[in-house]
């Protein structure tokens, strides 16, 4: 210990009454040890502190003159409804400043159904938009000039066909696909971790991507072939150092695949491009960006690309959307200030910033307003872009950069050691992490540990009911249906038929490029469930088995008498009962989030409650005949993507109609206030919005159970 730190550790420990300065050191979930002080020492044996912007290992950011250059671009991530109403709301925000354009589509489309499919009656323009054909596409961007706005599609399962149908909406549009700019997702590994809007399983999926990979890098220069994404880890509960080792590892992996397929690795790793997610934890977020693009340098390098360019890790950023809080959704807005800055302090080349409403239903034209303005301010008010990376150097960042790499790339040999991603993704290790992650920072929550303003402190007495936007999911589904009616009618019958078969035959034969004959099918006015269904013809459907964590979340609890009551209480009612209380969690329709039903199934389980964790996408009646077949007492549903109001109704029928026990149906996750009532009216017995502590809920179902004995 040098003399100034002995001398700041006495002066320190005068401050903390004698308490050791030791104490002040705050254990992160990522096992990262924050000290109170930083000083040049711990810069001691760090790699590339004296590298420069533009150049590798790119730790400063990947173009030299970063902001000053250019700002980041403020790309909002938005789509609801119909291709009209989404085209609408695109011009709009375009007009007041918004650079480009990403594609939110709804489930249906994400899982590679036609609007028209039973299974989908929930989702159509619910938590996106609806599009069915090259038709909804061109609507999407009428009088969107293609070959000047920049366009992400968030799409990974039906990647294909709605590629398929932008690379054709273009061309109808006079653009050419070699002048196409912007970005496709076509990240299917993480969907099997976290997403899960997977269709096929993970083999025939890594082909797609190696398939759109070739595509774009031949057809489309300008098109980012992939967003490697590690924003959903994140938002299922992983550590930022999960969310950025399995990212990166997810690259390798990509690139591998890309390798097999003969290309030269110069023809493709410029246009790969990455999305991370930015958290509440301002520093380490910042760092989290600077030691991604370190790794990914380094995991390049092994592929001995000769462009500079091939090393580069260029990103995308979305604030947390999990931090979002129901409760007091003003505090949203601030929230997402900073962590926009401390995105762009990192270095993002593109940017979303959420709307404060989205804990709570899809942004409104007011509160995508502030959102997006909260860029626009950072571009033009703060002169946060007048300098390039002005983190750099210190000693706290540095630092924090270094421990983040290290710690990452650890994990990263991990997953190097199981044989790469997809063998890891198939042995379900990366998704037990994040769980058990995710499942110790509800406990956290619960206990008051991490503190959220509005949420477990600092509560307002009366919640101010605040506007929402609110899509009549039937209206949307009925007009897409009326266009898939009528694109099916002139379309050549015998055209489309030959262009699926064709496709279904390069698909079934592992030869030709898929994306390739899909253009064709696309062309010929093949819809987005068709050409997805003549690839399940050839690679089949993923079925996801669900798995729970155990001992997490009670674990937390260790010696807390409040859960000890509970515990017992529960205790209690089995040893009368002779069985535990049994709870199904169901996830109904297209929507995987199952992070919230996932953290529910594992502490009820702590807590005593036989848990049955349904699989992902039933139909209610799929949900009801599992829940009376397995005999449960009730049904907790979870609703993440708006469906609730259409599937927690037909859930309660479905049961009513199977079974004449009393079995108890709950709704917890993303339910607006405002549906509260319609819900109970319909035969549901409890509601649990977004922040609700799991001990609470667990205690009101045990009232519910109790209060059925009685009656
Ligand atoms: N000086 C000169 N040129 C610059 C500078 C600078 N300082 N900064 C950027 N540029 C150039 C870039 O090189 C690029 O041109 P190129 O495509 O010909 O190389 C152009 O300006 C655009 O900048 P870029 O940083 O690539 O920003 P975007 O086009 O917005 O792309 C990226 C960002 C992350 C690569 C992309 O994949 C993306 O937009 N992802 C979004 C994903 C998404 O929206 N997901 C939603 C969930």
């Amino acid at each position: 210990m040098t003399d100034k730190m002995a001398d700041w550790r006495a002066l320190a420990e005068k401050e903390t009454k004698g308490k050791s300065v030791d104490d002040l050191t705050w254990d992160t979930p990522e096992g990262i040890a924050v000290k109170p002080v930083y000083t040049a020492e711990d810069l001691d044996g760090i790699d590339g502190l004296d590298s420069m912007p533009g150049q590798a290992p790119f730790l400063r950011g990947p173009r030299a003159t970063m902001y000053t250059g250019r700002p980041w671009t403020i790309r909002q991530y938005a789509g609801f409804s119909t291709a009209e109403a989404s085209n609408a709301f695109y011009r709009k925000a375009l007009a007041a400043g918004q650079q480009g354009v990403s594609v939110a589509f709804d489930l249906a489309t994400h899982r590679g159904y036609d609007s028209d499919h039973p299974r989908v009656e929930g989702d159509v323009g619910k938590a996106g938009v609806a599009i069915d054909s090259v038709e909804d596409m061109k609507i999407l961007f009428d009088q969107i000039p293609l070959e000047s706005v920049s366009v992400s599609m968030t799409m990974n399962g039906a990647v294909i066909p709605i590629l398929a149908n932008f690379i054709v909406a273009g061309e109808e549009q006079g653009v050419s696909r070699d002048k196409l700019s912007g970005t496709i997702q076509n990240d299917i590994l993480k969907e099997f971790m976290v997403r899960n809007t997977y269709i096929y399983p993970p083999e025939p999926s890594m082909r797609i991507i190696a398939d759109i990979i070739e595509y774009t890098a031949q057809e489309m220069p300008k098109f980012n072939s992939i967003s490697i994404s590690g924003y959903h880890m994140q938002e299922a509960g992983a550590t930022l150092v999960q969310e950025l080792a399995f990212t990166l590892a997810d690259g390798r992996e990509y690139v591998r695949a890309a390798l097999k397929k003969g290309l030269d690795v110069d023809v493709f790793a410029g246009r790969l491009s990455f999305f991370f997610a930015i958290g509440m934890n301002f520093f380490m977020e910042a760092a989290k960006l600077r030691a991604a693009r370190l790794l990914w340098t380094r995991i390049m390098q092994e592929f001995a690309p000769k462009k500079p360019s091939s090393l580069m890790l260029r990103t995308h950023c979305q604030t947390s959307g999990v931090s979002l809080q129901e409760q007091d959704p003003y505090n949203n807005i601030v929230r997402t200030a900073f962590e926009a800055m401390s995105a762009v302090l990192g270095g993002t080349q593109s940017l979303h910033t959420n709307s404060f409403d989205e804990a709570i239903a899809l942004p409104t034209e007011f509160s995508a307003r502030i959102a997006r303005n909260t860029q626009l301010i950072l571009q033009h008010e703060t002169g946060i872009t007048r300098v390039v990376d002005p983190l750099a150097g210190s000693y706290y960042v540095e630092s924090l950069t270094n421990d983040l790499a290290e710690k990452a790339w650890a994990l990263i040999e991990e997953i190097q050691g199981l044989g790469g991603m997809t063998k890891a993704v198939e042995s379900g290790l990366p998704k037990r992490l994040i769980e058990e992650a995710a499942t110790r920072r509800q406990a956290a929550v619960d206990r008051g540990e991490d503190v959220i303003v509005g949420v477990n402190k600092y509560q307002l007495e009366t919640e101010e009911e605040i506007d929402i936007l609110d899509i009549d999911n039937r209206a949307v589904r009925e007009s897409q249906i009326r266009r898939l009616e009528q694109v099916k009618r002139q379309r050549n019958a015998a055209a489309v038929d030959a262009a699926l078969s064709a496709l279904r035959e390069a698909a079934a034969s592992g030869t030709g490029n898929i994306l390739e004959f899909a253009v064709d099918a696309a062309r010929a006015r093949a819809t987005v469930g068709e050409i997805s269904d003549a690839l399940r013809d050839a690679f089949g459907d993923h079925h996801a088995v669900p798995r729970v964590v155990h001992d997490v979340y009670g674990a937390s609890y260790d010696g807390d008498p409040e859960y000890q009551t509970l515990v017992d209480r529960l205790g209690e009612m089995t040893k009368t009962a002779g069985t535990q209380p049994k709870i199904m969690i169901a996830k109904l329709g297209q929507d995987g989030h199952d992070r919230g039903a996932k953290v529910i199934a594992s502490a009820f389980g702590d807590i005593g409650f036989d848990v049955l964790a349904g699989p992902l996408f039933q139909t209610p009646e799929e949900a009801a005949a599992l829940a009376v077949d397995s005999k449960v007492d009730v049904v907790g549903m979870s609703s993440l993507a708006a469906g609730h109001k259409t599937l927690a109704p037909q859930l309660v029928q479905a049961l009513k109609s199977r079974s004449d026990r009393d079995i108890i149906v709950v709704v917890g996750g993303v339910i607006p206030r405002q549906d509260y009532q319609f819900l109970l009216d319909a035969g549901v017995s409890a509601v649990f919005g977004p922040g609700t502590n799991v001990l609470d809920s667990a205690r009101a179902v045990l009232d519910l159970l109790e209060g059925k004995k009685r009656n």
